[in-house]
Parts: C-alpha cells; structure tokens; sequence
C-alpha cells in the first residue's frame, strides 16, 4: 500500500505561460468534506502520515468487491469547473469554509523518456495537499500565488489520479488573518499546467534594463537539472540582438546584452520585445517591455518623466458572472473598464491576482500595482505569519519580475501603527527591495484625524519612512462626516514623496437615485467623487489615485438588506456590470488630466 511520505518536491516555475503547457483544466470531481474525514482518521491522525493510510481520500480508492468497504468514491461524486471556486459554482457551498477534495486523471505522453513532468497550480485558496497516485507531493499555504511540485518519479502514462485536499478555514495566524472585506472564496481558483521539461530546464529568468541605463539589458535565468553549467542563449528576433552565456555550478546564467535601438514601454506606447531564452533543448518564448519607474522629490517618473497615476483599485472578481476572476477573457473585462475610465494604472487589491492581469497590462498598457495580503490586523509578532507573507512576496515577485507594467509592489493595506508592525512591515520592504531593486515599495497606510481639530487631517505614520511612495486610504465624506467635510480639509503630511490615495469611496446601490445626502444613492457617491478629486489636487505632491473601487464585490460584512445584500457596493460599476454616476465623475477627471499630458 502507498504511504504518502511527502516527496518534497516543491519547485517555483516562472513565466509558465513562456512554455508549452497542457492544461488540466476543466471538469474535476469533488467531495466536501467538512469534518477532514478524508484526511484524519477517527483518532485525527493524518491518514497521509499513517502506516494505515486506508481511509484517506488521497488513495482515490474504489471498493474491489461487494464485500470492500470504501465510503467515498470520485468517481460517482459530483463536478467542478477547474479553475473556478467553490463558492460561486454550488449554492450549498455559498458560505463553506472547510475542506474539498477535488480529483482529475490525465494521461501522459512524454516526448523523450528522460523528461521531467510537473504539476503548476496558479493558486488554490487557501491550503492545498496534493497527491498523484497515492503519493504526497506536498502541501502549499497561501491562497494566491503559485505552486508547482515534481511528479516525474511518480507519473504514469495513462490514468493518474491528482489529488487536492483544498482548505479555506481563515487563521487566525495566516496571511490574511481571519478579519477582511472581502469574500473567502475557495478552491482550485486559477489554471492547472501539467508541464513536461528536458531533464535541465530554465525554471526562472528575468529580463530588465541595467540600473542607470535605457539601452542596456540585464538577463539572467536559473537552470535546473542534472546539467546545471548549460549554455543558456538570449535572444531578441526583432531587436537582432543576442547573448550567450555559461550558467555557473549553481545553475545561473548572466548577460548584458547592449540594444541601441531599444524603445521603452510606457502606458501610450506599451512595446513588448520577442525574446527566446534556450538552454540544451529547452525554449522559452515571452514578450517583455522595458522601462525605469523612480521616485525624485515628489514626483514619480516613468522613463524619467513625471507621470500622474490615472488608477483604480480592482479586486479579483467578475461581477457579473460571480467568483472569482482567473481568465484572460475576466482580465479583459477588467481591465477594459479601467481603460474606459481613462486610467494608466490599476491597483490589483489586497492580494497577488492571477497572472493574466499583468500580462494583459503588459499588452494594453496599464501601469501596475501588486499587493500581498498583510490587511489590517494580523499576527506581527509570529515569526511564521512573517516567513508565509514573505514567501508570499517572494512568489509574486518572481512570477511578475518580467512584466514591465508592475511598478510597484505593495507590502499591506492599513495595518496599525505599532512598533512590532513596523518591524514586520520593513522586513518585507527590504525583502521586496533585495529581491527586486528596480521598482517603487509601497503600502496603503492610514490618515489620522488631529484630537483638536476634525478637519486637519495627519499623515506621520513612521512606516511611511520606508517606503517610496506616500500611500494612504481616505474616506471622509463615507465613514468620516458627511461629503461637504470634504471641501475643509487640511492636510499635514510628514514625508516628501510622492502622495498616492491608494482608497477613497462610498457605497451606493447601482439605480438607486435620491438626493445627495442619501447615503448609499447614486448621487451621494458622486458627490463624494465631485468633491474628493479637487480636493486632492491641493495637497502638494499629489501623483495619484486608485480610489475604491472599480466594481462592487461580495463581502460577508455588508449585510444591509436590499441595499447590500452581502456585497460592498462602493464599486463605479454594479454588480450588474451596469456603471453608478461616479464613474463618469472619475473619468472625466482622468480625461482632464490626460489632456495636461500626465
Ligand atoms: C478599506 C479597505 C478595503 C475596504 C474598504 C471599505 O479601507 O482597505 O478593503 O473594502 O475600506 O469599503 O470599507
């Protein structure tokens, strides 16, 4: 009988979408499992860890006979859309929170017997133990990057049988904590790769400008293999460049490649570049843009001149159909109403989105924002809630490190002021600025109200001394006063960097019209809108928002009956992807401010 000692094979692919890939997409069996009868056994011991690993599901067992008792069966049990979360799929899984057992079989079909085989989940919300044929291949914490193990040993050709235990129960000690805005959807929620590598690969690489240059590109990739000291070879078809270099005992190749002729991305003129990156007989094929992004004074600039962030903040959900978001087909649904808005730049909310978003940004030419769940109050001093959301931020940087839209990597979003907090919080800025020096560091911090006087408005929080942009959510005229507070604000604000309003908002019902006094109507939102953006336009250094936010989403905190009904309704579109009247406040704002050239 198969134990399932853990095969510890965890390896971090990126740029999956640069390889050939075969989708395990699509109709996969699952068993709810709300008591772990699947993974425990009656004295709540870990079947997998078990010498008697008989009941746990990761066997996929059938009976033998009449006589065989097994208690559950794949095979008979109902269907869900890979990717896709539980949630929105089954009614009875609305509000579950739990375990899910999910199982597909796939054949394979290796091109050359001495190719390695992996298993890639974009992510899977928020724990995943995952098995193929009985055989542990580990278990991944975190609901929204990318994990990947190898299943070369343990594949077969034809009918394997993968596995995933996935679990969304909120900790209290996880990243997010149990405590957020926004719905826990669960699942297998982004694309499934099965991905078939010569024996030593390219497992990671990065392209970017030398720093202090425009025409000089740094490449380096990570081979993985047997034959570590491979030549990799760079090359760029159309720039008619080209690079080829030796990777060292560890499996990294570097290379400068000089490209005189090389133009620069930017959101009017989003150029990508063919590359082909290849090693023995591996070949990666992407499309990268290049530009620098820095911070002087107060002003940000993007290929060294000043540019105001025309943004929005978006979270990962398709209104419309319900869920959330995955596919390129949501990201453009996204993305377009941020273009239809006017906007340069999106802040992708609270937590790393699929890989789509950015790449589809890299493509149409959105500058953007990525953020790790560090929301609100988590644990700041547990050393393993440090070490998952730095895993987090490592993750996300790697797997986006190539898109020249991201130009800024968020490590947390209003999380109160405190020693131990800051200490958490510089942990992961200068892991952000040692992983990838060539992008801004930010955070949505918060505005404090002076005891002796309501309408002066404080920004002195000591985070803000590390990063490089001066971000703070907002919401006088929602939450503090009534909109006419708006227009008698005073600011004081410690640092001189850049102002970012990373949130400002209020909810309304999309169709519900009445007076602009009446919370939650059309009118009240837009108004808060009306006043915010002039208002915003006097402090100095102002360089941009993303006010909240682009679309309404599902929130078990909103519970208001027949105005709510369990979503958060501060979107500029409904939930019925029908837009509210700010949205024509917000863009013709943006429209404006384009106009001015920035
Ligand atoms: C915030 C949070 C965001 C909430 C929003 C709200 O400050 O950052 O996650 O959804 O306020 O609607 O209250």
């Amino acid at each position: 009988m198969a134990i399932a000692a853990v095969a510890r094979s965890e390896i971090f692919l990126g740029d999956v979408f640069a390889r050939k890939a075969t989708s395990l997409n699509g109709k996969w069996h699952f068993i709810v499992d709300p008591y772990d009868t699947g993974y425990f056994d009656y004295r709540l011991q870990a079947y997998d860890a078990s010498v008697k690993p008989g009941g746990g599901f990761f066997l996929d067992r059938r009976a033998k006979d009449k006589t065989d008792l097994v208690e559950y069966n794949f095979d008979t049990s109902p269907i869900l859309n890979v990717p896709g979360d539980w949630n929105s799929q089954n009614k009875e899984l609305f509000y579950y929170e739990g375990s899910v057992w999910y199982r597909t079989k796939f054949d394979v079909n290796r091109s050359a017997p001495d190719h390695r085989l992996f298993v890639y989940f974009g992510a899977a919300n928020y724990e995943a133990d995952v098995y193929l044929n009985g055989q542990k291949l580990g278990k991944h914490i975190g609901g929204f990057t990318p994990f990947a193990y190898e299943i070369t040993k343990f594949a077969r050709n034809k009918n394997n049988s993968l596995v995933v235990r996935v679990n969304n129960k909120r900790n209290i000690e996880g990243v997010p904590t149990v405590n957020t805005d926004w719905w826990n959807y669960g699942g297998l929620t982004r694309d499934v790769l099965l991905v078939e590598t010569p024996a030593t690969f390219i497992s990671n690489f990065r392209m970017r400008l030398k720093s202090g240059t425009t025409n000089t590109i740094e490449a380096s990739a990570q081979l993985d293999g047997t034959r570590e000291d491979q030549t990799v070879r760079i090359n760029f078809p159309l720039l008619k460049i080209a690079a080829e270099t030796r990777a060292d005992a560890n499996g990294v190749a570097h290379a400068e490649l000089e490209a005189p002729d090389l133009k620069l991305w930017s959101p009017e003129n989003p150029i990508l570049n063919d590359v082909e990156i290849s090693s023995g007989e591996d070949k990666l094929k992407d499309r990268v843009g290049f530009r620098t992004i820095a911070v002087s004074g107060t002003d940000v600039l993007l290929n060294g001149r000043k540019i105001f962030l025309r943004g929005i903040s978006i979270h990962e959900e398709n209104p419309v159909r319900g869920g959330r978001a995955w596919s390129e087909t949501d990201a453009k649904l996204l993305l377009g109403w941020a273009k239809q808005l006017n906007c340069n730049f999106v802040r992708l909310a609270h937590y790393p989105h699929n890989e789509h978003m950015a790449r589809l940004a890299d493509e149409i030419g959105i500058l953007v924002w990525e953020e790790i769940p560090v929301y609100w109050t988590i644990q700041w001093t547990n050393a393993e809630t440090l070490a998952n959301a730095e895993k987090q931020l490592s993750d996300v940087i790697s797997r986006d490190q190539n898109r020249a839209s991201v130009v800024v990597w968020s490590v947390a979003n209003e999380t109160p002021v405190g020693e131990a907090r800051t200490k958490f919080l510089k942990s992961l800025v200068d892991e952000a600025r040692s992983l990838d020096g060539t992008r801004l560091v930010s955070a949505a911090m918060e505005v404090r109200i002076d005891p002796n006087d309501p309408f002066h408005k404080i920004v002195d929080d000591p985070f803000g001394e590390f990063t490089d942009l001066c971000s703070f959510n907002e919401y006088t005229g929602w939450y503090d006063g009534l909109p006419e507070k708006i227009d008698r604000l005073r600011w004081s604000i410690k640092y001189q960097k850049p102002v970012f309003i990373s949130e400002f908002g209020a909810d309304a019902k999309q169709g519900f019209h009445a007076d602009a006094l009446t919370r939650f109507s059309e009118e009240y939102q837009a108004d808060v809108y009306t006043r915010t953006l002039p208002m915003l336009e006097k402090i100095p250094g102002f360089s941009g928002c993303t006010p909240w936010v682009l679309c309404d989403f599902r929130s078990p905190r909103r519970p208001l009956a027949g105005i709510q009904d369990g979503w958060n309704i501060k979107g500029l579109i409904g939930h019925d992807g029908k837009k509210k009247m700010a949205f024509a406040v917000l863009k013709t704002f943006y429209n404006e401010k384009a106009k001015m050239g920035n």
